[in-house]
């Protein structure tokens, strides 16, 4: 069997359009985004629909990544293929712009997710000083577990102890300056990716250092090696993937580690009787604290005509409070304007990352507070509220107060609440996953999913991430993809606004298993279900594994599968995609995917196509040097097809070596 069903080899997408009906303002498949946008429409209030159509015709040099302005003596654009047009004024050409500013995404990606977890990791610190109150250690379990990975002694040790050792660890991971490697990226690799780190120079030694490396890097006049730029970007995606491992890790520890969870998602779950908070960003740290003020203010909400206060959750704030406290779910990153054009949204409480500035317009035509609470993250006319890990409650508490003030100046005749939601369940950390498995195989969990995979009742597994891009019409790249990788007995995880896509439109729920799973996924996960009575739900059709950060409890399934099959994670049959990839985060989780060994779609197109060794290189060369590679390809059904090839071929290459080896009674072959 050939390694592409595609014979051409030329990995170039398919015709699909670039921009669908660019002029089409009703870009969305959500009925309850759908049905506010009439609202919109009606009342002229503009939103990010409206903003996608004024942006057409996009620049096409900044589309294909040819436009460099990383001096003032630019903006330079490649604007020939030969003379001095083509290239910049200094004499960059376009493989050099195309590669700098593919790998500035990356530097900006690892910076916004160490960012966030670094403010976990202050957290704990400032609790482990005795200077957080309002924290405390919800999972023993998580921190002996990471401790021990860490080479930290748990023995004899009280939790806070261990705590304040792997936080010292944590605090190194981001300065380190010593040639070590970045402790909690090395704690969970597999021996494989470990070697080929580090013979092909890309592991990291600290978070904080890559990142500005990288920046000096790509600076003008630094590197003009297209080869040695990328291999900077990769670099500087596993210092994104430590990032976000760092974040999960002691997010579990802090607030705990996910369990399957009844819920609700779409703006439905906003209730016009009661104080409605929605928590918008990426940061459990702030969020919960509203959560368990919130749940302690009811009397207060009462006061002022309400029946308490309802918290809803939007992106990836949203998601960690789904997974961890059955928070609902009211949306996802394109439809956030949506929530506040309910009319009965009372405050909007932010944190960092994905918020739309747009929000404080929206919120200006109602009577919502946007609050932003962080000091990297204000908005013109919004409120702001320093938010403090300190008087983390006191913060809290202050506002809820806001929401429910604001309440008072409902107007009901703006209200206008759309009735979609739907049920779903979620929660499913990788612990929980292998606690379901473990039902089946108690000596062994991952293998009930590996051999499941070998023996043909499942093709493999797929991580669905990523955002919204408005390219093509909201969530339906997620959905395409989605229906027919079940269709075909995938294994899905999701994270993100994917899964906040399959959260809002009943995808997530154990009903969709009988309406869009193949036979083969079917009946893996009814097996699961009779192994687990205690399980008070059915499972789901996607499994959701949790915020963005979280992609690194996809990586910890891969290679869970990797150490269960004896094999690197480049053999395993575990794909990624990002069907409607936005972020510069989203660049930079594909890029570790990608060097994990992962083959990862994209839906949007990278600017990267002004290029063509650029583009060969994430396309195809990457498989070569690292066993991952990009599939760019826009049309989502054609996008989901050259995964399934990919798992195929995995899984039939697995099989071939795991006969030769029984057969002879050798160890199996490594170098395929
Ligand atoms: O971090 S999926 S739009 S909300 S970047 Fe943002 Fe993209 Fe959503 Fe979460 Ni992730
Ligand atoms: Fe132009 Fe070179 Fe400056 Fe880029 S670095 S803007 S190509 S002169």
């Amino acid at each position: 069997m050939p390694r592409y069903r595609d014979l051409t080899h030329t990995a170039r997408p398919s015709n699909a359009p670039r921009v669908f009906e660019p002029k089409n303002p009703l870009r969305t498949t959500d009925p309850a985004a759908l049905e506010m946008l009439k609202i919109a429409h009606e009342s002229k209030i503009e939103t990010v629909f409206d903003r996608v159509v004024a942006q057409q015709p996009q620049c096409q040099f900044g589309y294909k990544g040819v436009c460099c302005r990383i001096c003032i003596a630019g903006p330079c654009r490649v604007k020939a293929d030969d003379g001095p047009a083509s290239k910049g004024i200094c004499g960059a050409n376009a493989y050099t712009i195309v590669a700098r500013n593919l790998v500035r995404y990356i530097a900006g990606g690892a910076a916004s997710h160490s960012e966030h977890s670094r403010h976990v990791l202050h957290t704990a610190h400032a609790m482990t000083e005795g200077h957080a109150p309002d924290y405390q250690i919800k999972s023993p379990a998580k921190l002996r577990k990471l401790a021990e990975k860490l080479g930290v002694s748990t023995l004899d040790r009280g939790d806070m102890e261990i705590l304040t050792d792997v936080i010292e660890i944590g605090y190194a991971d981001f300065g380190r300056y010593q040639e070590r490697p970045l402790a909690f990226l090395d704690s969970f690799l597999t021996e494989g990716r470990r070697k080929k780190f580090k013979h092909t120079n890309i592991m990291p030694k600290a978070i904080d250092g890559t990142v500005t490396e990288l920046i000096a890097q790509t600076s003008m006049g630094v590197d003009a090696d297209p080869v040695n730029i990328i291999f900077g970007g990769l670099k500087a995606s596993l210092a994104d993937l430590a990032g976000e491992y760092i974040g999960t890790t002691l997010s579990d520890v802090l607030f705990g580690v996910p369990e399957p969870i009844i819920s609700e998602s779409n703006l439905g779950v906003i209730n016009p009787k009661m104080v409605n908070i929605a928590v918008h960003g990426h940061n459990p740290v702030l969020s919960e604290m509203v959560v368990a003020a919130a749940r302690k203010m009811t009397d207060e909400a009462k006061k002022v005509g309400a029946e308490g206060v309802n918290i809803v959750g939007i992106c990836c704030t949203g998601n960690e409070l789904l997974m961890r406290e059955g928070v609902y779910l009211a949306t996802s990153s394109a439809s956030q304007e949506m929530a506040i054009m309910t009319g009965a949204l009372d405050a909007m409480v932010v944190d960092i990352q994905c918020i739309y500035p747009a929000v404080q317009q929206v919120a200006e035509c109602f009577h919502t507070k946007v609050v932003t609470t962080e000091s990297i993250m204000k908005i013109p006319g919004s409120q702001h509220l320093a938010f403090n890990a300190t008087t983390a409650m006191e913060d809290a508490e202050k506002l809820v107060k806001i929401a429910i003030e604001a309440y008072k100046n409902r107007d009901p005749k703006k209200i206008s609440i759309p009735s979609e939601r739907h049920k779903l369940v979620a929660g499913f950390s990788i612990e929980a996953l292998t606690d379901i498995m473990a039902k089946v195989n108690p000596e062994r969990p991952m293998s009930v999913l590996t051999d499941a995979i070998l023996n043909g009742q499942i093709k493999g597994v797929a991580l669905m991430a990523g955002c919204n891009n408005l390219k093509r019409l909201q969530d339906e790249g997620h959905v395409t993809v989605l229906k027919e990788l079940v269709k075909n007995d995938v294994f899905v995880i999701a994270t993100g606004c994917s899964a906040g896509a399959y959260a809002k439109l009943g995808l997530m729920s154990p009903l969709a298993v009988d309406a869009y799973a193949g036979p083969g996924l079917k009946s893996f996960l009814k097996m699961l279900e009779e192994a687990n009575p205690q399980l008070t739900t059915g499972l789901p059709l996607v499994f959701h594994v949790g915020a963005c950060v979280d992609n690194s409890r996809g990586m910890d399934l891969a290679i869970a599968m990797a150490n269960e099959l004896g094999v690197d994670v480049p053999r395993v049959p575990f794909v990624a995609s990002a069907p409607e990839a936005m972020h510069e985060k989203a660049v930079a989780i594909g890029t570790w995917c990608v060097t994990m060994g992962l083959p990862t779609h994209v839906g949007s197109m990278p600017p990267v196509e002004g290029s063509d060794l650029i583009y060969g290189i994430t396309t195809q060369i990457a498989h070569d040097v690292f066993g991952g590679n990009f599939i760019l390809e826009m049309d989502p059904v054609l996008g989901a097809r050259k995964l399934l090839d990919a798992l195929e071929y995995r899984t039939w290459k697995l099989r071939v070596h795991q006969q030769a080896a029984e057969k002879y009674n050798t160890p199996m072959a490594q170098g395929w």
